[in-house]
């Protein structure tokens, strides 16, 4: 613990502790190692000290960003990730993240410094006035404040724990610039720190549930199960992977589940994904929600009117019939309710009826047929085919790499196409489908697993947090972003049906060479045209580990409206005008 010794008014010497040194010490002592964020008044000089006692500081360009890489931090390590924001603009930076998180059930904290309480809840025009904590409320899970030296103990504890407990999600906590400077006497500054004891106690779910999970499984003619990334953040990853192996049951990962088992595993149905929603009778979700997603559990892509029975396991008793009738409920922390799953389904377990196997291997090999000779294309300019082709290799061979997605067509072909073998490497842009998440992704997860990362990005995707090749760069991170530059949102080739010289809306300038930006920093800058340019340049960049970002020209009318989601669009009613 820091601490200096100080006079007292009574002349006797005592050790005295600040708010500075309390922050610090309640957060080392809660294990936490590495802090994201961008600093300023009033939380500049924290950083040094934070810094200065041994936890990793990492600077970033713009908070929105140091905020994503704390919420892939705690999704990949079940720990909250730490990001670091000053007063008012700086929070609000932070606070897409922080939303970011909560949405996507990854735990975080969002500290940020604000400015006078007595000014600003008056409304005097302090500097950077805001009442953080009321706009900080309705977005995340939890939101304390913190105003006397002697709560910062507590009020770290509560945050993490509101952060990792029941369903993970974003907490932000309010240090007012005072609250820094308070002095207090180091021993009892000491005595107030709170360590968390078991910050996300196991949840068991009730064995009358697992009964009727297991009943309602057992009848199934033609059941399914379906992956999401809470069974990925589940680090239960050979439970899993025995329970559904057990039940010899296909499975469909969601985007950020693939890899739990590997996407060629026998079982995986994931390109046969239209065929298995439709058709199956029983579904068991695990760690995944049917919001959109999963077209809410219902209509054409689900088979309707033919209807099915659902078996769902979450953390959250209020997810269940949340958008249809869950017939089984599972309530409980996934790792225990598949282990209770396991344990119930005894030595002779029945083996889904054949014909629903076969039927699922079929349609997945003839999809998977289908898609292989156009991924073998050396086209240039590049097509997503063919660029994505050469990509899946790479990953195969490196299955141990993160993969950070974003785009449109950039992320769906992506997902289609690039087979994951290991849990937690693919991470994008979630329930939200936001755009902005990949260099503060590819920063958290090179700093938190030290393995080399892959950012496939689409041009407009890279362009929401570009700026952090600097910071990739600042702290040589094993980085290697390709970006699909199709000239443009979707597309490149849109035009400005208005007739003026504005490019259309979704129009990029043409030819840009985004390699460029990455040497500025130092980085290693590559323009590939062709598929094999491209799969060089990656190797080189996976080997070397240098940071490094490659320009892949792509066909600017290589893509499609939306990628996959072009249906989501808003249509008139009336019939399209000219
Ligand atoms: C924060 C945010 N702003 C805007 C969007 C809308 N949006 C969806 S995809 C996309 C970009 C798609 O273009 P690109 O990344 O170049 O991928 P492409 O389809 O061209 O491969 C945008 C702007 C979004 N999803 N998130
Ligand atoms: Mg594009």
């Amino acid at each position: 613990m820091s601490a200096e010794l100080k006079t007292t008014d009574a002349g006797a010497e005592r050790e005295m502790t600040d708010g500075f040194h309390l922050i610090i010490d309640a957060l080392k002592m809660n294990g936490v190692e590495t802090i994201y964020g961008v600093p300023g008044i009033p939380i500049t000089d924290f950083g040094r000290m934070a810094q200065a006692e041994g936890i990793r500081v990492l600077s970033f360009r713009h908070e929105q960003n140091a905020g994503y890489a704390a919420s892939i931090a705690g999704f990949l390590t079940k720990k909250p990730g730490i990001c670091l924001t000053v007063s008012a603009p700086g929070f609000l930076n932070g606070l897409t993240a922080l939303a970011h998180a909560t949405t996507n059930c990854f735990p975080m904290i969002l500290i940020s410094g604000s400015s006078e309480r007595e000014i600003v809840d008056l409304q005097q025009g302090d500097y950077e006035e805001m009442d953080q904590l009321a706009i900080a409320k309705p977005l995340c899970k939890a939101a304390y404040r913190v105003l006397h030296a002697a709560d910062i103990g507590i009020g770290i504890a509560r945050a993490i724990r509101a952060a990792v407990s029941g369903r993970p999600g974003g907490v932000y906590l309010d240090l007012p610039a005072k609250l820094f400077g308070q002095v207090m006497d180091a021993e009892a500054g000491r005595k107030s720190l709170v360590k968390v004891i078991d910050a996300a106690p196991a949840q068991i779910p009730a064995p009358e549930s697992i009964k009727r999970a297991l009943a309602v499984l057992k009848s199934a003619k033609k059941p399914l199960i379906i992956l999401g990334k809470g069974a990925a953040y589940a680090q239960a990853d050979d439970t899993i992977k025995a329970f559904v192996e057990k039940s010899g049951v296909p499975f469909l990962p969601m985007s950020m589940g693939k890899g739990l088992l590997p996407d060629t595993h026998p079982q995986c149905a994931g390109a046969a994904r239209s065929t298995v929603l439709a058709q199956s009778d029983v579904v068991l979700l695990i760690g995944a929600r049917l919001n959109w997603l999963l077209s809410h559990g219902k209509g054409k892509s689900w088979g309707e009117p033919y209807s099915k029975k659902f078996i769902h396991i979450d953390i959250e008793p209020k997810e269940m019939d949340s958008n249809v009738e869950i017939v089984a409920p599972v309530v409980g922390d996934i790792g225990s309710c598949v282990s209770a799953l396991l344990a119930g389904m005894g030595a002779d377990f029945p083996q889904p009826p054949a014909d629903w196997i076969t039927a699922v291997t079929s349609k997945r090999d003839e999809n998977v047929a289908k898609m292989a000779p156009r991924l073998m294309n050396n086209n240039s300019p590049m097509d997503y085919h063919g660029a994505l082709g050469v990509l899946r290799t790479i990953v195969k061979e490196r299955p141990d790499a993160i993969l950070v997605n974003e785009g449109a067509n950039a992320l769906d072909l992506t997902r289609g196409i690039i087979d994951m073998y290991q849990p937690r490497k693919r991470i994008d842009v979630g329930t939200w489908g936001v755009m902005g998440i990949g260099m503060g992704y590819a920063v958290g997860a090179a700093i938190e697993t030290g393995k080399p990362v892959l950012c496939i990005e689409g041009d407009s995707a890279f362009g929401f947090s570009g700026m952090e090749i600097e910071t990739i760069c600042r702290y040589n991170l094993p980085v290697c972003v390709v970006i699909f530059n199709n000239d443009g949102i979707y597309r490149g080739t849109d035009v400005n049906k208005g007739g003026g010289s504005d490019p259309a809306p979704t129009v990029f300038v043409k030819g840009a060479r985004y390699d460029k930006m990455i040497e500025a920093f130092g980085g290693v800058g590559v323009n590939a045209t062709s598929p094999d340019e491209l799969k060089r340049a990656v190797n080189a960049a996976m080997d070397s580990g240098k940071p490094t970002l490659i320009n892949a020209v792509l066909d600017p009318a290589a893509g499609s409206e939306s990628g996959r989601i072009g249906n989501l669009n808003p249509q008139s009613a009336l019939k399209k005008k000219k």
